[in-house]
């Protein structure tokens, strides 16, 4: 009866691009992207049709992200915990690769994006290094987003990599600088990228799970329950959204 009196209901407002892309826009954005596994259970398919779909949100996300001008772009695609994974499921993450290059090298040209890669790559199977190689190469003219894998990575190992190279630089004589903050993630893997400015995790977990554990120590915050086949380009814009209400002070007031 009073139905026309009544607020209207206040559900999450739709935030556009064109509304986004009028804030500061994070240099550099890195994702931890959790879900694949429970939204597969949810749907009573196996877990690698999770990290199938998973696949396709990447490429989603990486067009989006391009077009808002973000700089590099981060994705945990493989951490180095992940081989205690069944040997199946291992072997299907292993092959991700190649299938995303297959389907999406003409338009990662188009686009203008350039792929890198952060970990241990010498551990991978051998055809997923050619891919992954593959990948790097054909993009490497690109001037555009940089798409950076973080492939069989961990941040510790990352982390004793730099300080073993730093002691053997120093022992051959290469080496005279006290080490500092800029040297030091001169030998890092994402050496050359600015910091992250945003890190997204979805799926609920609030850890970082050794995740670029040196790089995001100033790095805002923004988790979702969203699992990460369900993140859609409104999530994106949602966490920038966040960011951009938040006030990064380095430490200062
Ligand atoms: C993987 C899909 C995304 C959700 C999380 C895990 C599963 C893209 C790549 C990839 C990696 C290197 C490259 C090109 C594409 C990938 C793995 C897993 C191991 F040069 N997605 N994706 N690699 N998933």
């Amino acid at each position: 009866m009073f139905e026309k009196f009544r607020k209207p209901k206040k559900g999450p407002v739709a935030i556009s691009e064109e509304e986004i892309v009028k804030g500061p826009i994070p240099n550099h954005i890195a994702i931890i992207m959790d879900g694949n596994g429970r939204w597969a259970k949810k749907r009573s398919l196996p877990r690698t049709a999770g990290h199938h779909e998973g696949m396709k949100v990447v490429k989603k996300v990486t067009k989006l992200a391009s077009r808002l001008g973000v700089k590099t772009l981060t994705v945990y695609a493989f951490s180095t915990e992940n081989w205690k994974r069944p040997e199946d499921e291992v072997n299907y993450l292993l092959k991700l690769p190649q299938e995303f290059m297959g389907t999406f090298l003409p338009e990662l040209i188009e686009e203008n994006v350039r792929v890198r890669i952060m970990g241990d790559k010498d551990a991978i199977p051998a055809h997923t290094q050619k891919a992954v190689d593959k990948a790097v190469n054909d993009t490497k003219n690109n001037t555009g987003l940089v798409l950076n894998f973080a492939l069989n990575y961990g941040g510790r190992a990352e982390i004793l990599d730099a300080v073993n190279h730093i002691v053997t630089d120093f022992r051959e004589g290469n080496l005279q600088k006290k080490v500092d903050e800029d040297l030091f993630s001169g030998y890092l893997m994402s050496a050359g990228l600015q910091d992250p400015d945003l890190l997204i995790r979805t799926s609920g977990e609030i850890r970082l799970s050794n995740f670029m554990l040196w790089q995001l120590a100033y790095t805002e915050f923004w988790f979702t329950d969203v699992l990460w086949p369900d993140f859609k380009e409104q999530h994106l814009l949602e966490a920038i959204y966040g960011f951009q209400k938040r006030g990064r002070r380095f430490g200062g007031i």
